[in-house]
């Protein structure tokens, strides 16, 4: 078996002091070692400043980075001070040292044989550009291994989710120890699930706005969120499939939940671009269930095997499981979670506890024509609803209208729509969210015609279509209620165990 994966803080700070601050910091964190990037460092002078960064004891291992500019660093130097820096640190007692591929022979016949038996040399390659493909992959790290490296570096650049399966490929067959990680935003399942395929070690920052790298998680959401230390070969994975993503509080409320429930899984964002793609590519037992937001909750309707029939007449699916045979199987708890949401919101206004639903017989306009959309539509008309379908497209509305059996408008024409009082308004556009809070879909002007506003958006938790409604005196009802409600519904397909 392989040795658990290492979590290593790369210490990125302009002056040495401050860098040996960020390796207590990162020893405080629970890290297993600290990356002194020496190349960051501005007027660094080895003989003066390596013996106090090295100094012993230590609160953690060291490696000993020092990148040139030509493989993404900040050094600009010729090659021979960098390589006596190094050696330098060797003979400190640095735990671990990193050498780029392109210079490691070199590097080697500079150290001639006199390399500390108790240090391990990284020979790494870093590819800012792409993922090369399985067999170009396989002869780099052929190459590395061939330099004599203790331990083998590979990093590239994802342009699709599915670039990340193929270093994990890499990972699971090389025989000796290897880093194997996926830069950018596509590329952050790398970080996360190297454990489960048996990379070495992965990198967390000390804090955000301190990664060396592109889309690095903090040390404290690896640990935290992702659980990486209980994660390993048998751990199933779950994950959020959208774009955007990384708003997305799914990972933190579903981890939460496995470990509540001491569940050997984790829950990971996927930012994906093509989901058959996807699908197709991550298409172990592994993989076992996924939920899904925008844009892909109606494409998810074609790619499952099995689609649950209200999920199908709604047109919308937003979680997927993996059965023990391998076929997909779509389901649909967003209308469930929004429509309670909005009727006990209702309810938490009224005097009655009548069992008909406060939705019954009230004009519900629905902003937006997508997954959300649909779900809602379908789940208003169930309770007895006159549903409206507003959309920024036209066709869209109209599309959807004609299956609901509502009338279709645009966005401008809600503007003035006031056929009656009470009226409910449910927004499912991204319009408002994160990062973009100033946008609303419907003026404040508009709004003091209904009597209940919900909105999907939960990131910030009050939209300003919330606020404003509020202001106008509407009841209001926010989507965090909705996106609770839809996640303990997952986690009843997920786990097969009661979501409360
Ligand atoms: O339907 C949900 C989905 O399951 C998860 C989610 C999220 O994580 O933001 C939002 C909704 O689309």
């Amino acid at each position: 078996a392989r040795a658990r994966t290492l979590l290593c803080v790369p210490a990125t700070a302009r002056a040495p002091r401050e860098m040996a601050a960020e390796v207590a910091a990162a020893a405080a964190l629970g890290a297993d070692l600290a990356e002194l990037r020496l190349d960051r460092l501005a007027g660094f002078a080895p003989r003066r400043d390596l013996p106090a960064l090295l100094a012993k004891p230590r609160t953690l291992p060291a490696l000993v980075t020092y990148r040139p500019k030509w493989e993404g660093g900040e050094y600009e130097g010729d090659d021979e001070p960098r390589f006596e820096a190094l050696q330098l640190a060797m003979e400190l007692g640095a735990e671990y040292v990193d050498i780029e591929l392109k210079v490691a022979d070199k590097f080697i016949k500079f150290m001639s044989g006199k390399k500390p038996e108790n240090c391990k040399l990284i020979v790494s390659s870093h590819n800012y550009d792409n993922t090369p493909s399985a067999e170009e992959l396989a002869s780099l790290l052929a190459q590395i291994q061939a330099t004599g490296a203790d331990i083998v570096k590979i990093a590239t650049t994802a342009t699709e989710i599915v670039d990340v399966s193929r270093m994990f490929q890499i990972l699971v067959h090389c025989q000796v120890p290897i880093i194997g990680l996926v830069m950018n935003d596509r590329g952050f399942i790398s970080r996360v699930l190297c454990p489960k395929f048996g990379g070495y070690l992965t990198f967390g920052s000390l804090e955000k706005g301190k990664e060396s790298a592109p889309s690095q998680p903090t040390a404290a959401d690896l640990i935290n969120v992702y659980n990486i230390r209980q994660i390993g070969p048998d751990t199933k994975v779950f994950g959020i499939i959208g774009n955007p993503v990384g708003h997305s509080k799914s990972p933190i409320l579903h981890n939460e939940a496995f470990r509540s429930v001491g569940l050997n899984a984790v829950y990971v964002p996927f930012l994906v671009d093509d989901l058959a793609k996807f699908l197709s590519t991550y298409s172990s037992p592994d993989f076992a269930g996924f939920s899904c937001t925008i844009p892909h909750k109606e494409a998810a309707v074609r790619c499952c095997d099995e689609v649950d029939p209200i999920a199908r007449d709604i047109g919308a699916v937003n979680t997927i499981i993996r059965k023990p045979d391998g076929k997909l199987v779509g389901y649909n708890t967003d209308y469930v979670g929004a429509i309670s949401a909005i009727e006990d919101g209702i309810r938490a206004t009224q005097q009655t506890h009548s069992t008909v639903s406060p939705l019954a017989g009230r004009l519900f306009v629905v902003i937006g024509a997508g997954g959300a959309g649909k779900a809602l539509a379908y789940g208003a008309k169930e309770k007895g609803a006159r549903v409206v379908i507003a959309n920024r497209t036209f066709a869209r509305a109209q599309e959807l209208g004609n299956l609901i059996g509502g009338p279709a408008l645009t966005l401008t024409e809600l503007e003035n729509y006031h056929p009656e009082e009470g009226m409910i308004l449910a927004n499912t556009t991204a319009i408002g969210m994160h990062p973009n809070v100033n946008e609303t879909p419907l003026s404040k002007q508009a709004l003091k015609s209904y009597a209940v506003v919900f909105d999907a958006v939960y990131t910030p938790k009050e939209t300003r279509l919330l606020r404003e409604a509020a202001e106008c005196g509407a009841t209001v009802v926010s989507g965090l209620e909705m996106f609770i409600r839809q996640a303990m519904g997952q986690f009843e397909h997920f786990t097969g165990m009661p979501g409360c």
